[in-house]
């Protein structure tokens, strides 16, 4: 790759923030220690936004929102091998996610290594599991040059996360250099064979296709083709499973979303004799089960892709289009279309319920709600048109900081995006993935974000209560249970909130809950709302489930979709 260098000698550090906010990334979420005090001092003669994070794993969620929003890396900075391992479950989710981002790791100075000081650790090995790119700067000369090559990896397609280790030394030395990243963009689309095959499949009427879209194509551009296609030609259309933002609402294609549970996703796919993937993996499922498919594709179903990471997706799903001859073809559109207020005794579904009734224009979804978030697809569908952020890697913890990075990315610092429109964020969360990262709140209060936090409070790390039973793990008493009870020692997320500067109310009621999150969305700045809920699934319905999930591989299959869609809309 060929770097053109600035002029203006600094040390390493100024050169490599200034390497960063030449390419844009001009916004870093810190959690620093000693080797990296260079680089915090660096920050005051630079144009890089910096936001305090209290624990890595908020910093580097935070980094992944921010890029899902922003469509840009953010930049982290973290301590070490122990600062980039308590951030590691977030660079998973952001590795899934398939979102760019620039880790800068300080380190020891070299010399310095060589005694094996308390915090000297192997940070490679660390970095490895989710960096597609990792390297050490060993001269504050290179450094720029190293910087401007993770920014290139990390955003040019496949996007992926890079990690810069800097040491002390190198950090702190005289004679860095700030370098121009080369950021034109690649454009290869798929091959015309590939694209006329697809379209000769999509036409020929006999055979029933399902198109499968992921991560590049679920805004409203891709959308709205693959609707085009879908109109003209009767493919089914679907959404993977956890999306990394997937546009909705009213005046926007609504595409059905592969479910979580392994049993419903093979109803939803059973049938088809196509597979078209557009920009997403093949469907599996997230653990295996005794006895259960892990591959979902039905046995007789062709899989097909029209891209691979590297290309265009965009652009080969309009050449798809126009293959099918479909340019001119109105896409399916939702309606707009809310529910009606809830009322009377909270559980989860009425919090869903209140979210699509209330949620303002242009807002993002940061979604970990879990199992109490079962209806919020079907309850917002026809509400204002926002972004949905999901939990991409499974690894839960993830829901509050892609909040707050999301809400620094939808909001510059005059308080609009750059669309000129104020972007509000909701995160649902449950309260066991709440206690994962709940530092979050913090920096949500010490940025002034205009985020509600609702946490989905049923007490128990509800979702495993159905894991056990699905795995068909003999022997469960109370000391099991109590592995998945969080009854006995109550959390008063009020208190917890409120403890870290952030407005909080607690609801019991749809009505109270109602009026909370108006409040909240009415109010700017950071609000949370504990919403007290049952469980969706306990006593029968929780015993029922695994038979009712069992029984879909064996009912006709019409039934079975009919099972589906009532189970989880
Ligand atoms: C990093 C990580 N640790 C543990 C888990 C296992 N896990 C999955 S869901 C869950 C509990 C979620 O509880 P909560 O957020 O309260 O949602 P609920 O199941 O009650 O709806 C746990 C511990 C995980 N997915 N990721
Ligand atoms: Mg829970």
């Amino acid at each position: 790759m060929s770097h053109r260098m600035s002029k203006g000698k600094s040390n390493g550090a100024k050169a490599l923030i200034k390497t960063l906010t030449n390419a844009g990334i001009d916004t870093c979420f810190t959690n620093p220690g000693t080797s990296e005090m260079h680089f915090v001092a660096a920050l005051d003669s630079s144009d890089m936004r910096a936001v305090l994070c209290l624990f890595e794993g908020v910093a580097t969620g935070a980094a992944d929102g921010y890029a899902r929003i922003a469509n840009k890396p953010a930049a982290t900075l973290l301590h070490l091998g122990c600062g980039l391992g308590n951030g590691l479950a977030n660079l998973h989710n952001a590795r899934k996610a398939r979102v760019p981002m620039v880790n800068i790791i300080g380190d020891h100075a070299i010399y310095h290594k060589q005694y094996d000081a308390p915090l000297e650790s192997d940070i490679v090995t660390v970095a490895r599991n989710v960096s597609g790119w990792i390297r050490t700067s060993s001269t504050t000369e290179q450094v720029g040059a190293d910087a401007a090559e993770a920014i290139e990896v990390a955003q040019k397609s496949p996007q992926q996360i890079s990690t810069l280790i800097l040491p002390a030394d190198v950090s702190w030395g005289g004679g860095g250099v700030a370098v121009d990243a080369d950021l034109t963009p690649v454009t290869e689309s798929a091959s015309g064979t590939v694209v006329s095959q697809l379209a000769d499949i999509l036409l020929s009427r006999g055979k029933k296709t399902a198109i499968l879209l992921g991560r590049r194509v679920l805004l409203e551009e891709g959308l709205i083709a693959a609707s085009k296609i879908a109109e003209k030609t009767g493919a089914k259309l679907f959404t993977e499973v956890f999306p990394t933002r997937l546009e909705r609402g009213a005046g926007l294609p609504n595409v059905e979303r592969i479910a979580y549970l392994s049993e419903m996703a093979s109803v939803q796919l059973s049938g088809y004799e196509h597979l078209i993937i557009i920009d997403s993996a093949e469907p599996v499922s997230f653990f295996a089960y005794p006895g259960k498919q892990s591959y979902l594709v039905p046995k007789k179903c062709t899989v097909h892709h029209l891209v691979n990471p590297d290309q265009d997706a965009l652009g080969s799903i309009h050449a798809l289009v126009e293959a099918v001859a479909a340019t001119d073809v109105e896409p399916k559109l939702q309606p707009a279309d809310r529910p009606k207020l809830p009322t009377g005794k909270l559980n989860a579904s009425k919090v869903c319920e209140a979210v699509g009734a209330l949620m303002p224009d242009n807002a993002i979804i940061s979604d970990e709600a879990q199992t109490s978030g079962l209806k919020l697809p079907i309850s917002t569908a026809g509400a204002p048109r926002h972004d949905v952020l999901t939990l991409t890697g499974g690894a839960i913890g993830q829901g509050l900081p892609v909040a707050v990075g999301a809400a620094i990315a939808g909001k510059n610092t005059d308080g609009n995006d750059t669309n000129g429109k104020h972007r509000s964020v909701i995160t649902l969360v449950g309260d066991g993935s709440a206690m994962y990262t709940i530092q979050s709140l913090w920096t949500m209060v010490n940025e002034n974000l205009d985020v509600t936090v609702i946490v989905l409070n049923n007490r128990s790390y509800a979702i495993l209560n159905i894991e056990l039973e699905r795995v068909g793990a003999e022997g469960a008493g109370p000391k099991a249970k109590s592995q998945l009870d969080l009854s006995k020692t109550e959390i008063d997320f009020v208190s917890v909130a409120k403890g870290m500067g952030m407005p909080a109310e607690t609801a019991t009621t749809a009505e109270e809950f109602n009026e909370a999150l108006a409040r909240a969305i009415r109010e700017p700045g950071p609000h949370l709302i504990d919403a007290i809920v049952p469980s969706e699934y306990e006593g029968l319905k929780l015993k029922v489930l695994p038979h009712l999930l069992g029984a879909m591989s064996k009912i006709p299959s019409p039934l079975a979709k009919a099972l589906k869609k009532k189970l989880a809309p």
